[in-house]
């Protein structure tokens, strides 16, 4: 080869590798039940301490306003993966069950998707609980136990989405207690497991000796593992990183059990920490931070079996400022610490009060990296670049953000005002909405959040024209599939009503 050749073909080469590495690594770190007062810069009166996520409220932007798709795993899973709400897919209430076919259509543009196609390695590690295609003995697939075929391979799921890699458990708290990687399961889980009652898991099939306590370190293991390798490669990455705590197994490792000197829970919450800075410490020891996007969040709020109570007498508050929890329409279903750290893009200790949503993450990865969305993709995302960059910035990026409870009750949030489409908490916390009806409580619940954060004043009779404008509103993302400017799109099987919508069928 003459050396002028060769020193043009070096020079193209530094010239893509330059390009390349101008997208940014990505890491989504979303942790598994955990309300917004669970960190402690973000709330006083937590009482544990969190000193990894206290230094990313410090060194990047924070969210105080911001809002899972749902107020469960699975809804808001997929939200953040398409950028798109839950309801419009064919789960109208509730998560994708045991052996369940996968959520996300086929076809549809994902987030990892939408970054392979621009030259990324991804990475999923950790909880997917939103379906696979389970094989079945004889060929095909199927949604039964005792059809399958747990030698074969596990398709469709993380890997038909878009994820080059995939390791975890699908589902601590389910069976089959197994590692699946890239669709393979670690053995066959041929042994009846039964785990004690206190860590709140499902018994049922998996290999013997499996431990709970493992998990969260493994999975975090792997995940550090993972950017230690793709650090050094030209290519960037994406790596999503859905924890498993502190979602039920409460299991503590053998480091954090009884560090908290209060409740196994409060060890984990400690752990959920820890893990999140052995990410963070990864990326600042492979020298990646200047060009790393590290987002956490979490993908509904804390669960009861957190035991509130208990812990409120050892001087731990997780409900400090919002009402309700996990399952719910109030804010302690859904809304949800939003952290995201880029040296050089976000400044340190930045703060906004926009309301945002978990589904906004996919267009803000778009943004991100000089992508233009396709109208059939992302559309209920709006992307968060910009307040990234301008934290001052107060005009709405969204007109409204919807929430949606474990019954597919609907929330409307605009400015001050939020409506609750149900009478009680559409949820888990009391009244329930059949309790609700019984008190003779109001259908529906208008609250002002500024005047009211608690969700104590029921404003639905006095504020007509409020209910009016923010039913109208729901209805207009119903019927256009979208909620985001654009050409209209179709929900699931082209459905415009379902009996949760708060206005009659052909109305
Ligand atoms: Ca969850
Ligand atoms: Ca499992």
């Amino acid at each position: 080869m003459g050396s002028r050749v060769g020193a043009v073909l070096a020079a193209a080469m530094v010239s893509v590798a330059a390009q390349a590495a101008e997208k940014p690594n990505i890491i989504v770190i979303l942790a598994d039940d955990m309300g917004v007062d669970s960190v402690a810069e973000l709330n006083e009166k937590l009482g544990i301490k969190t000193p990894h996520l206290d230094k990313m409220v410090k060194g990047g932007i924070s969210f105080g306003d911001a809002h899972s798709g749902s107020a469960v795993c699975t809804p808001t899973r997929y939200g953040v993966l398409t950028g798109r709400y839950a309801w419009r897919s064919r789960l109208k209430s509730g998560i994708v069950g045991k052996w369940e076919r996968p959520l996300i259509e086929e076809g549809r543009l994902t987030l990892p998707g939408m970054l392979k196609e621009q030259g990324y390695d991804t990475a999923c590690i950790g909880k997917w609980h939103l379906g696979w295609n389970w094989p079945k003995k004889g060929g095909g697939y199927t949604q039964k136990q005792g059809e399958i075929d747990f030698t074969g391979t596990i398709e469709g799921g993380a890997m038909g989405c878009g994820f080059d890699y995939y390791f975890g458990d699908d589902v601590p708290n389910w069976p089959p207690f197994v590692w699946i990687e890239n669709g393979k399961m670690s053995g066959v889980p041929d042994t009846n497991l039964k785990f004690a009652a206190h860590y709140g898991s499902n018994n049922g099939i998996g290999l013997k000796g499996w431990k709970l306590e493992d998990v969260l370190p493994e999975i975090t293991r792997r995940s550090v593992k993972y950017i230690d390798e793709k650090a050094k490669t030209d290519d960037p990455f994406f790596l999503y990183f859905p924890m498993t705590s502190p979602h039920t197994p409460i299991a503590p490792s053998e480091q954090f059990k009884g560090k908290s000197g209060i409740s196994a829970y409060a060890d984990f919450l400690m752990e959920t920490d820890w893990c999140v800075g052995q990410v963070l410490e990864a990326v600042e020891r492979n020298g990646i931070s200047e060009n790393t996007l590290v987002i956490f969040t979490t993908d509904n709020g804390t669960s009861p079996k957190a035991k509130f109570e208990e812990l409120r007498e050892k001087g731990v508050e997780l409900q400090e400022h919002w009402r309700g929890y996990k399952a719910d329409a109030f804010e302690g279903g859904h809304r949800v610490p939003f952290i995201a750290v880029w040296p050089g893009v976000i400044k340190p200790g930045a703060k906004s009060e926009q309301t945002i949503s978990l589904v906004d993450i996919m267009a803000t990865c778009a943004d991100a990296t000089d992508y233009k969305l396709p109208e059939t993709a992302a559309e209920d995302s709006v992307s968060l670049l910009e307040v990234f960059k301008d934290p001052s910035v107060t005009k709405p990026l969204h007109e409204a953000v919807i929430c949606h409870s474990i019954t597919g009750q609907f929330v409307v949030r605009k400015g001050r005002w939020k409506i609750l489409f149900c009478p009680g908490s559409g949820g888990w916390s009391a009244p329930k909405d059949a309790q609700a009806k019984k008190q003779g409580l109001p259908d529906w619940q208008l609250y002002d959040l500024v005047k009211d954060p608690k969700e104590i004043n029921n404003l639905v009779n006095t504020n007509p024209e409020v209910v009016a404008e923010l039913k109208g509103i729901l209805k207009k993302y119903v019927e256009q599939g979208r909620s985001t400017p654009g050409a209209a799109q179709p929900n699931h099987n082209q459905q415009n009503w379902w009996p949760q919508l708060p206005w009659q069928k052909g109305e």
